[in-house]
């Protein structure tokens, strides 16, 4: 098969490119714009002839066409992803996540083509704390955020491109992912890169907000299941039962890179800061048999340690200005 990938220069992006590489015999063309969160390094080494990386923006209508024409499915990643810039300047992400994705969904209409749209838990909302609930495909879509909003808008318009236009499509929505090449903004890599800097941890609030992390690994091969076998029209909920709090996260990396386990600082909270994320993903699992390689989270966030501490090079471009502008935020 012959792949576009959008975002592929991107961290979940990247990391999927790998794993198609490495486990299948695909061809991959991605479109990435590289803006400040793309970055080509992320794909360096991968066998040139199944690789190719067109830099362009998934709203410009023409460059979309050309590269849809010739593919034969397309995986849609491209988003401005990070809640946090969301709040302080909503406009990318209307422009990239609801414009981007209709421009894609227009060329998929044109030219017949299979999409795989990639999408987020945070479309539901956010849980209680003590809520023995999880989110299932049937919970109703309740976004808090710019950010989460426009990705519940970019899933409504794959839905109706699928009811009326008969798009041959599927949605994803995943939990929070942990792996290598994650930006610096994002909270764990925050974290471990404060640490290698001499810097104490930062928690929003109090720490109490609880994420269900997924290693990015596993996100990516149950978006390989989907496009495989997923049912046209399907949403399927990714994730693999690893509820923790930020707290404990934090105290788990502190543990981890030889700190006491109470050295970070309580920082100003995130406005409208999402409480609770937990995924049923019994779907994914009975449907297409997937099951996530990754099972004990400690192990895969020592392997995500180490390679932020081997790959120094990769991240350390964009340390100074993320920490200046939390900073700047009192974060
Ligand atoms: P990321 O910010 O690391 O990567 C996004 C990529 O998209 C970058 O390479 C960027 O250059 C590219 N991009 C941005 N705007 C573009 C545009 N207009 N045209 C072309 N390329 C553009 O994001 P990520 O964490 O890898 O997330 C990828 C996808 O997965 C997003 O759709 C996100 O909503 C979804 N998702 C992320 C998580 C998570 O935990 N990170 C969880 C669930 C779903
Ligand atoms: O320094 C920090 N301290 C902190 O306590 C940062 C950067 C974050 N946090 C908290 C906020 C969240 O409760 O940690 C949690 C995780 O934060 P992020 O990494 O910003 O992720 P989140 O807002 O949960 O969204 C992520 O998962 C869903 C991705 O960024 C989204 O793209 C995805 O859709």
């Amino acid at each position: 098969m012959r792949l576009l990938v959008t975002g592929g220069a991107g961290f979940i992006g990247s990391n999927f490119v790998h794993q198609v590489m490495r486990a299948t015999e695909h061809q991959v063309v991605v479109i990435d714009k590289l803006t400040y969160a793309g970055n080509a390094d992320s794909l360096a080494g991968l066998p040139a002839d199944r690789l190719r990386l067109v830099r362009a923006d998934v709203c410009d209508g023409g460059a979309v066409d050309g590269l849809v024409a010739e593919c034969d499915a397309i995986v849609h990643f491209a988003a401005e992803s990070h809640n946090d810039n969301s709040i302080d300047d909503p406009a990318p992400f209307v422009q990239t996540n609801l414009v981007g994705t209709f421009r894609l969904l227009e060329a998929a209409r044109r030219h017949g083509k299979r999409f795989h749209h990639v999408s987020t838990d945070e479309v539901y909302g956010d849980l209680e704390l003590d809520d023995p609930s999880k989110f299932t495909p049937e919970t109703p879509y309740n976004p808090s955020s710019p950010y989460s909003a426009s990705k519940a808008g970019s899933d409504m318009l794959v839905r109706a491109w699928v009811r009326t236009y008969g798009v041959r499509a599927t949605i994803s929505n995943c939990s929070n992912n942990y792996g290598p090449r994650q930006h610096v903004e994002k909270f764990i890599p925050r974290q471990i890169t404060n640490l290698l800097d001499g810097r104490r941890p930062k928690l929003y609030g109090t720490g109490a907000n609880t994420r269900d992390w997924i290693h990015v690994d596993d996100h990516n091969s149950a978006v390989l299941a989907i496009l495989d076998r997923g049912r046209i029209g399907q949403t399927y909920l990714i994730g693999s039962d690893g509820e923790l709090s930020n707290k404990r996260v934090v105290e788990l990396i502190l543990t981890e890179m030889g700190r006491p386990a109470d050295e970070y600082d309580l920082v100003k909270d995130r406005p409208g800061h999402d409480l609770r994320y937990a995924i049923d993903a019994s779907k994914l699992r009975d449907e297409l048999d997937w099951r996530p390689a990754y099972r004990d989270f400690r192990a895969g966030l020592r392997a995500t340690i180490d390679w932020y501490r081997n790959n120094e090079s990769w991240w350390r471009p964009a340390k100074r200005e993320v920490e200046a502008r939390y900073q700047a935020k009192q974060q």
